[in-house]
């Protein structure tokens, strides 16, 4: 079997990944240009002003995921390089940037999947609150109308957010992403709101502008499995599914939240503030939404929490989903398993988990659209003899590939994948370390890409649409 003809083969990226230029030609500070400077915060203190100079390079990197045979090409936009304090003037340099990448895109043939927010904020807006504040969901339904304007003649497939449960947990529960609070529930909530909140009505703005692309939203996929058949650990599993799979998929495609998380939410005061004009946005909104795209890495394995929730571990490691570690409220942890196969960086390699959480999720939904909008695998690549020889990447990307064709033969109505990611990119806390790309960059010798062998590799299953897989 072949994929589909409507099948997209891409790669993805994030603009304070891989752009740079935190302070040309106008844009604002983002969150991450602030945080990512407080001393201990990332690995080695890297941080975003450079990157990996996507831009000043865009033209020699289109031209490489051109090369590769690249269908679509997801990127973010850098919200403070659009409108510089979060919701005032626009910076027409930052519009012509972001042109200028559709146009490459386009000249070549390739997609553009572009993703509003992949969690760079305007400062100005994290200083007032950030996702707190509901001037921030004001002001991104006008930053998203402002894209949709300027590129959307173009652009025909939209995400409003990157992984709301990333930037919500590790900004207001674990304090590993600005704003940097540690244990704050009642605020963790109130952000998912805020951002729900804000995705449906940036949705409905889009199809009231009658453009005629689709959006969605893009959320982490790791589906809870019990560690083995216990009681309390199926209730465990159960639990973090609430949590974690419903709280954020049910507001988007249901157009309400899980009762079962809304009642320990008013039993320990952690209720977000929200208004019946909200919630009744979210509703209307829900069948709106064209699609949802998963990043899939590895599922969650638990068992029933038996320690104090103070024993949490908030370290880097933990914060950025390696298991072992107990949930906020104490009631499940997640663990390593002695039969299942690890990266380096402690997450598990589990294509058959991904297979059985999709069968989940139709399950629950119904047969809403999917793309896989990232999945890799994040290495201290092999390099011998001058060459990248990362096997291990092509051989996870092969699995995970396989995974998505026995759930379209199943009639899971997948229709894209992204590999994440096109190019060796800066880890948002583990620097330049933890590799990812299909292009190698050299930070030795004045960034300058190279082709891995994954490169020629994916180029092979785009020509041969995964013929042979
Ligand atoms: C996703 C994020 C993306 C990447 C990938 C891989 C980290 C990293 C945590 O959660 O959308 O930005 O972020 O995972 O891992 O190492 O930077």
């Amino acid at each position: 079997m072949r994929f589909p003809k409507d099948f997209l083969l891409g790669a993805a990226s994030a603009s304070y990944q891989v752009e740079g230029g935190w302070n040309k030609d106008g844009k604002g500070l983002s969150n991450w240009d602030v945080f990512s400077k407080i001393p201990g915060k990332t690995f080695e203190g890297t941080n975003g002003d450079v990157a990996v100079d996507h831009y000043h390079r865009y033209k020699e990197d289109i031209g490489l995921m051109a090369e590769m045979g690249l269908e679509s090409y997801r990127f973010s936009l850098s919200w403070p390089r659009i409108i510089p304090d979060g919701d005032g003037e626009i910076n027409p340099k930052g519009i012509e940037f972001y042109n200028n990448i559709i146009n490459e895109c386009l000249k070549h043939g390739i997609v553009p999947f572009i993703t509003l927010y992949h969690w760079d904020l305007p400062q100005t807006l994290e200083e007032d609150g950030g996702w707190i504040n509901k001037r921030t969901v004001d002001a991104f339904v006008k930053y998203a109308n402002t894209c949709y304007r300027a590129f959307g003649d173009r652009v025909k497939h939209w995400i409003t957010f990157n992984e709301a449960v990333v930037f919500c947990d590790l900004g207001y529960l674990k304090g590993a992403h600005p704003p940097g609070i540690e244990g704050d529930v009642k605020k963790y909530f109130q952000a998912t709101h805020n951002v729900f909140t804000a995705h449906a009505r940036a949705v409905e703005d889009y199809k009231n502008l009658r453009q005629f692309g689709e959006i969605g939203i893009t959320h982490v996929f790791s589906p809870a499995f019990s560690r083995d058949d216990s009681e309390d650990n199926k209730l465990a599993a159960y639990h973090a599914n609430q949590y974690g799979m419903s709280w954020y998929y049910d507001p988007v495609l249901k157009g309400s939240y899980p009762e079962y998380v809304i009642k320990d939410l008013d039993k320990n005061g952690w209720t977000p503030d929200w208004t019946e004009e909200e919630l009744k946005i979210i509703e209307l909104a829900a069948p709106k939404n064209d699609f949802i795209g998963l990043n899939y890495y590895q599922p969650m394995r638990v068992v029933k929490n038996n320690e104090a929730v103070e024993k949490r571990d908030n370290s880097r490691e933990k914060s950025t989903g390696e298991p072992g570690n107990s949930s906020f409220d104490g009631v499940f942890r997640t663990v390593k398993m002695e039969d299942k196969k690890y990266t380096k960086w402690g997450w598990e390699i589990a294509p058959d988990a991904f297979l059985e959480g999709l069968r989940i999720l139709k399950s629950h939904y119904g047969d809403i659209k999917l793309y896989v909008t990232e999945n890799g695998l994040g290495d201290a690549d092999p390099i011998i003899e001058g060459e990248i020889v990362d096997v291990p990447r092509i051989k996870y990307i092969e699995e995970h590939l396989r995974a998505i064709k026995n759930a379209i033969k199943e009639g899971i109505n997948i229709k894209g994948y992204y590999a994440w990611s096109v190019i060796d990119l800066l880890s948002w806390l583990n620097g330049f370390k933890k590799q990812y790309g299909f292009i190698y960059v050299d930070h030795k010798d004045n960034l300058k890409r190279k082709k891995k062998l994954s490169f020629y590799w994916y180029k092979k299953v785009i020509e041969t649409r995964g013929e042979e897989i």
